[in-house]
């Protein structure tokens, strides 16, 4: 049976910053979290799914719940008054605060609803943030640094279930270790003829049976990053979303560095996994823009590092 008796108030008053202050922007998050449940569970009866008709700054098709999620999250934040800077995937620019400038310690990258192509599926979906200290003065805070000088001051990933029926976030897993490696990989493969040769032939090899080293591997891709990183942080395994050759957006991947690599780099590190663009470690990139793009390699170490070796050229 579960820890029953843990909620992730009573954790977050346990381990947060002495000042409580991060405890609040979490808080904050988790009532969100709860908002965005609720409407997602009676979207479709509500006719509220499908697109806005509009294209984001990504190029890509806005859903009625992209946007709306996103409002939660900004009146959530806004409602902590310690947040003076936000980056989301639904907004073309980041949102500065300057009247909360001088109380606020944060800026919180996020991406509202992660995995939104399964919305009108009733798919895996999630909310994915990061929360990083304020830097500078003014909007200088919006160049925003790596999550590295959180990392010291956390000790694992715990994760906390959604009870709906008492709206209380319950820790269901304590201390998730990663295998070291797994026996599944999670990529879009119809992607794969733009792949980098190190990126097909590493593909190729977990394919390839071999008794002595468990292969081969077996194939999960929900197109959720959210649904396919939370199997592995369980089970362990890998999950790509490679470069991609030619001009155009997707030559960096697909995935943005600051509301979806990083934060889950850093939640897959704190697990005891690794996380690399194929060839460089995510959390050591630097932010040059809010919406910057990273190819992104993450989940059991040894099956990182094998990967690494094949985009190196060493297999
Ligand atoms: P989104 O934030 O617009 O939903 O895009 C990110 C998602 C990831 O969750 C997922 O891994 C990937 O895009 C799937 O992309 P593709 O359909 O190209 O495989
Ligand atoms: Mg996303």
């Amino acid at each position: 049976m579960n820890d029953v008796a843990v909620s992730l108030s009573q954790h977050l008053r346990a381990v947060a910053a002495p000042t409580g202050d991060l405890a609040i922007v979490l808080g904050q998050l988790a009532v969100a979290g709860k908002l965005v449940a609720r409407e997602l569970a009676h979207a479709a009866l509500g006719g509220r799914l499908g697109t806005t008709g509009g294209i984001n700054v990504q190029g890509e098709v806005v859903k009625k719940l992209d946007l709306w999620a996103n409002d939660v999250m900004v009146q959530a934040l806004e409602a902590s008054h310690l947040v003076c800077g936000m980056v989301s995937e639904e907004m073309d620019e980041p949102l500065h605060l300057p009247d909360r400038c001088a109380q606020a310690k944060y800026v919180v990258c996020f991406d509202p609803v992660d995995g939104s192509s399964n919305l009108d599926v009733n798919g895996v979906v999630g909310t994915i943030f990061s929360i990083r200290p304020k830097q500078g003065r003014g909007a200088d805070h919006l160049k925003i640094v790596p999550t590295t000088p959180f990392t010291s001051r956390f000790d694992g990933v715990d994760a906390f279930t959604l009870e709906p029926t008492i709206g209380e976030f319950i820790r269901s897993h304590e201390k998730i270790q990663i295998p070291s490696r797994g026996h599944i990989y999670s990529v879009n493969e119809a992607r794969a003829p733009v792949w980098q040769p190190g990126i097909l032939r590493f593909v190729d090899y977990l394919r390839a049976p071999d008794r002595a080293t468990g292969r081969p591997y077996t194939a999960r891709y929900v197109g959720s990053m959210v649904a396919d990183l939370h199997r592995t942080l369980l089970e362990g395994g890998i999950f790509l979303y490679p470069a991609e050759a030619g001009e155009d957006a997707k030559s960096s991947g697909k995935l943005r560095l600051q509301y979806e690599a990083a934060p889950m780099a850093f939640l897959v590190e704190q697990a005891g996994g690794k996380a690399s663009t194929g060839s460089e470690r995510i959390l050591d990139i630097h932010p040059t823009s809010p919406h910057q793009r990273v190819p992104v390699v993450i989940g059991s170490r040894d099956d990182v590092v094998r990967a690494e070796e094949f985009v190196a050229g060493r297999h």
